[in-house]
């Protein structure tokens, strides 16, 4: 297949676009959070007639879902979806992702766990070899923010609680995001195990355990399916 100078945006737009395929029609569909998401909103506004309505992680998801016309439900009203669609901040050759750079993760792992099939969608530039590079998210109960920080330097992470406005950053959930520099996660299901006990830990941004049965990467050549 020939290259084309896409933009970071048109990529978006292409995997928003080509994520429609996997949306059931009657069917509930499970929304994620960020940029690219944002892409698959508009694109699934062409569907609204189609779908009863989404379940969405976020507030701003929620946001521009009703703007266009999609019915939100919350979560409590669903047992089950087909499939959550959602974006990563990175994302491996297995499908384990790093994902809450826009804090939501908390919500996103709840909607991922509700769903039987998690598509990313992605641009080329998320594709890694070893998770780690983008510093980890975790959402943490502000109390236990500096314990959670010692214990990821004793794996030699850098952790540092998330600011905005010169102020801890609250998520939707009235906690706080701890990112940690750093780390290198070579077995992403043992390393999310691993901190999910630790006391204070909301969620940690390693989602190996409700990993991305399919991704659709933006590339120069079009979009490539992984599975
Ligand atoms: C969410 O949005 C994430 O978990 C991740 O942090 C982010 C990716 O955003 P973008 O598509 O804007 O790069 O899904």
């Amino acid at each position: 297949m020939s290259s084309t100078s896409y933009t970071q945006d048109e990529l978006k737009a292409l995997v928003g676009q080509a994520a429609l395929q996997y949306v059931v029609p009657g069917e509930i569909v499970g929304v994620g959070t960020g940029s690219t998401v944002n892409k698959f909103i508009d694109a699934l506004a062409t569907m609204r007639d189609q779908i009863p309505g989404a379940v969405s992680s976020s507030e701003a998801s929620t946001v521009r879902l009703k703007a266009l016309g999609i019915p939100v439900l919350d979560a409590n009203e669903v047992s089950s979806l087909s499939v959550y669609i959602d974006g990563a901040d990175e994302i491996d050759g297995q499908g384990h992702m790093v994902k809450g750079g826009g804090a939501a993760l908390t919500r996103e792992k709840i909607v991922a766990a509700l769903s039987k099939r998690f598509v990313c969608i992605a641009d080329e530039s998320k594709k890694v070899a070893v998770l780690g590079k983008f510093p980890l998210p975790v959402e943490v109960i502000p109390m236990a923010a500096q314990q959670i920080i010692r214990q990821f330097a004793a794996l030699g992470g850098q952790g540092s609680i998330r600011q905005k406005d010169g102020q801890p950053l609250v998520t939707d959930n009235g906690q706080y995001i701890v990112d940690v520099l750093g780390l290198q996660i070579t077995d992403p299901l043992a390393f999310e195990s691993q901190v999910n006990q630790w006391p204070g830990v909301v969620t940690v941004g390693v989602f190996a355990h409700q990993k991305a049965a399919v991704c659709l990467l933006g590339t120069p050549r079009g979009v490539e399916t992984l599975t």
